[in-house]
């Protein structure tokens, strides 16, 4: 009998209550190994998950198949991070059965909530960067584009933060503690790659230079796979993440020697590569792991597409028709001097031809301007750890300078700005020049940062190849950030204009005109308050604080970063509690502060700034001067699963950033869908949210991105002036620099009033410190008129379609992927 068929027939794949709950049962006896009564919570997830990946299988093959049968072009999202968080609820609602699902866990006696919430994070990502990755994939799975993800299969995740005594304390978070059920290991999908070493040349057979790397140690990579659901299950795609595994033979040698124990710490030592994800979110650390890590995924990744070309195609003309290779930053950029040794050394093309396939194949998306976050490479640490790759490097910056030096007519400053070697100081790669110049096409995340790259980081890039940048304004993935994360107001969506927005968010329009339905208003603001009061309940649990849930939601969550200015925000906090105790018979609308987000354990700043957070918090919270009128809150350990708590919750947020410096925010977006009014500054995408939601809808505020510019090249700003014209402004520092909220230690937040004060301020917190008190006030007088509240929160949902990723992925489809839907053959069978 046809193998196929057979695994279709049997019980696996029906999706009805019934079918459910058996097949839960059989799991848990059979693959759990335990029974009903002796069952946890966890074993119900594993079973459960286990289930539900039964019946995305043979959709998977099926689509895997269909793009190997049409031999169709592949894109390949090469990112080391994927912040992709629990899978459970995004599989069933992808799958359309989350009711389902919910009936038959209620007939075991089991809330479907305890058993969702027995998932660990995936949290294989810092932040925005691998959390876009996450929204792409579920983008190109929903649209049938033939997606790929690759990355690193980290044993731990971004570290648990949790604080004590109000500092933020790290530990390792063990997602794969108990197994993941959602992954198939590929034990035979496994590629040699390798490290330190020498290059040798020789004569090939037609008497050409050639050269082999030789001598070098080897690891191997090892593939897993997780399917990822597109919305509606006609399309499932792979994410497939790497880890790395020590070599047979490379173990035996010791052995011969008899030296078992060295064998053995040789063993963990490769293995090491694919432990630990880098927790810094803004700062290149230059540690010759992290440069490892990247190899190793980017070379695996290669092998395997390489591999999957030769299938259907005897040479490496067809290449750039088949794959498309997009960089998410330039964490993977090594793969463009790989590519080329790939072809070069190992499929013996010329230069040139190599040369023209690698541009041609890969495309490199930019996510920061930050001096401090571009990668820059030590040419030492290249030349020992991949000492071909260095020679590579080498050649493609001579033939490039070589052919640009004609027409640079002298300028020796510009063709050292274009040289993808900083011989400033300690010789170093410049990955972005790399990047640059092995892709055809080059990104920004939004308009303004887009416009920024052109002026600052590849202005002179810019000038050599003016058609190669271009802007992919980011979107989000509306399954998980609004149908999912936020089920009352969904609902309510659907009742109206029915459920076409979840594949096609642009139809969410059709709700401008119920922003002057009165009963439309009071049912969206029925859905906020239930996402409040669970945001509250959680508040509680996880703080002890209580919070009203009538007070204005006020929402900054991101990492901690001087540039992202929590700390602008703390001083409207201390100002605003100042103004509360000094007129206490005004009647006051009470507002709850919402921080969360987590801060590279080496960016002592940013940990002294959450400290900060917490001490305002006691001083604030528990005194009943301010009756209750203002509450803060930092909640610990922000990550995709508090996130779909918080955003859902908020009224206002917080978008306010020093201009010209946040790329795009992806945040931004999540709160507007979600109903929230944007208080923030004309920085990355809020300018063209500002465009979308309109002028009146979104609260602005602060110097433009130009305005900062001029003012820091003027050299003459001086935070000590703006200080002493401010009394609020200079009050809540006095606080802060005398130990209001430290009394214990009335010196710990010197460096804070330091860094604003004699330090000059860089982040420019004072200078925009009047104006962002002036649009806070804006939202609290607006917050007291429910009804106009509720109609511009409307708006805003309403008019957030644009911001889709499935919009985002289509616009890279088109214009640098070119490549387009499939259509996988499901022989017919139906299904939801
Ligand atoms: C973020 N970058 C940008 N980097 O800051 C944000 O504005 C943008 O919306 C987002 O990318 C998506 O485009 C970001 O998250 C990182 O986390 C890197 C991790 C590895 C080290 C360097 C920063």
């Amino acid at each position: 009998m046809d193998a196929r068929f057979k695994s279709r027939d049997i019980e696996r794949r029906s999706l009805d209550v019934d079918g459910l709950k058996r097949s839960f049962l059989e799991w848990l006896v059979y693959s759990v190994g335990k029974d009903a009564r002796a069952a946890t919570r966890r074993d119900w997830f594993h079973t459960v998950a286990l289930a539900v990946r039964d019946r995305v299988v043979d959709r998977w093959m099926d689509t895997t198949r269909s793009y190997y049968q049409e031999d169709a072009k592949r894109v390949y999202y090469l990112s080391l991070e994927f912040l992709i968080g629990r899978l459970l609820t995004n599989s069933l609602s992808n799958l359309g059965i989350v009711d389902e699902c919910r009936q038959a866990l209620d007939r075991l006696g089991l809330s479907m909530e305890d058993v969702v919430d027995a998932e660990p994070d995936a949290a294989l990502g810092n932040g925005g960067l691998g959390r876009l990755a996450a929204c792409f994939l579920d983008s190109m799975a929903s649209q049938g584009l033939p997606g790929y993800g690759y990355g690193i299969r980290y044993e731990f995740g971004l570290f648990e933060q949790r604080f004590e005594n109000g500092w933020q304390v790290e530990y390792p978070e063990q997602w794969l503690q108990f197994g993941n059920p959602w992954e198939f290991a590929r034990p035979e999908v496994l590629y040699p790659v390798q490290f330190y070493g020498r290059v040798e040349e020789f004569r090939d057979s037609v008497g050409e230079r050639a050269y082999r790397w030789v001598d070098a140690d080897r690891v191997l990579a090892m593939a897993y796979d997780t399917p990822v659901v597109g919305f509606g299950g006609e399309t499932i795609n792979t994410l497939r993440l790497w880890s790395a595994r020590a070599t047979r033979d490379f173990n035996f040698g010791h052995f011969n020697d008899g030296a078992y124990m060295k064998a053995v710490e040789q063993k963990i030592l490769s293995e090491n590569l694919s432990r630990v994800l880098y927790p810094n979110d803004a700062t290149e650390t230059g540690k010759e792991l992290r440069l490892k890590q990247e190899y190793f995924f980017t070379s695996a990744s290669l092998q395997d597409i390489l591999r999957r070309y030769l299938q259907h195609h005897t040479t490496f003309d067809n290449l750039p028709n088949k794959a498309a290779i997009q960089l998410n930053d330039t964490h993977p950029a090594i793969g463009i001097a790989e590519l080329m040794r790939l072809l070069v050394d190992q499929h013996a093309l010329r230069w040139d031809n190599a040369w023209e396939i690698t541009r041609a194949t890969f495309a490199y998306t930019n996510h920061t301007l930050l001096p401090e976050a571009l990668e820059a490479w030590p040419v030492r640490m290249i030349e020992r750890v991949l000492p071909r790759h260095m020679q590579i490097i080498y050649e493609i910056n001579a033939k490039f300078l070589n052919r640009t030096k004609a027409r640079a007519d002298g300028d020796n400053a510009k063709l050292s700005r274009l040289s993808l070697i900083d011989e400033r100081g300690e010789r170093r790669v410049r990955m972005g020049n790399l990047a640059f110049l092995g892709s055809h096409k080059v990104n920004g995340v939004s308009a303004l940062h887009t416009e920024l790259m052109k002026q600052t980081v590849f202005a002179d890039f810019h000038q050599e190849f003016p058609d190669r940048i271009n802007n992919k304004t980011n979107g989000i993935t509306p399954r998980r950030w609004l149908k999912q994360a936020n089920p009352a107001l969904s609902e309510l969506i659907t009742t109206r204009i029915g459920e076409g927005w979840i594949s096609d968010l642009s139809q969410i329009a059709a709700l401008r005109e119920k922003a002057d339905d009165v009963v439309f208003r009071e049912e969206f603001r029925r859905a906020k308050r239930k996402n409040k009061k669970r945001l509250a309940a959680y508040i509680t649990r996880q703080t002890g604080e209580e919070v009203l849930v009538d007070s204005i939601f006020d929402v900054q969550v991101k990492r901690m970063h001087e540039y992202k200015r929590q700390l602008l925000n703390v001083l409207h906090t201390i100002a605003l509690y100042n103004e509360m105790r000094d007129n206490p018979t005004v009647s006051w609308v009470p507002v709850t502060k919402v921080f969360a987000g987590k801060a590279a354990p080496s960016y002592h700043m940013a940990k002294l700034i959450i400290k900060l957070i917490n001490d305002v918090a006691k001083v604030v919270n528990h005194d009943p001067s301010v009756h209750d009128n203002l509450k803060v809150v930092l909640l610990p350990n922000y990550n995709v699963t508090a996130a779909e708590i918080i955003i859902p919750a908020a009224d206002l947020s917080e978008q306010i950033s020093t201009a010209g410096m946040e790329a795009s925010g992806t945040g931004n977006m999540k709160l507007a869908l979600n109903g929230a009014l944007t208080i923030g500054t004309l920085d990355g995408a809020n300018v063209e949210i500002r465009e979308h939601v309109g002028p009146d809808n979104i609260f602005i505020f602060g110097m433009t991105a130009d305005e900062v510019n001029d003012l820091r090249a003027s050299g003459g700003f001086n935070p000590r002036e703006v200080i002493a014209s401010n009394p609020s402004l200079k009050r809540a520092l006095d606080m802060i620099s005398t130990g209001a909220f430290s009394p214990d230690d009335r010196n710990r937040y010197h460096p804070i009033v330091q860094a604003l004060t004699d330090g000059g301020d860089h982040f420019l917190v004072t200078a925009d410190f009047a104006d962002y008190c002036r649009a806070q006030d804006a939202a609290m007088q607006l917050y007291r008129d429910s009804e106009e509240w509720t109609r511009k929160a409307i708006l805003n949902t309403a008019n957030m379609g644009w911001f889709s990723s499935d919009r985002t992925v289509n616009e890279y489809a088109g214009e640098i992927w070119d490549v387009h839907p499939v259509h996988p053959n499901h022989d017919g069978e139906g299904f939801r």
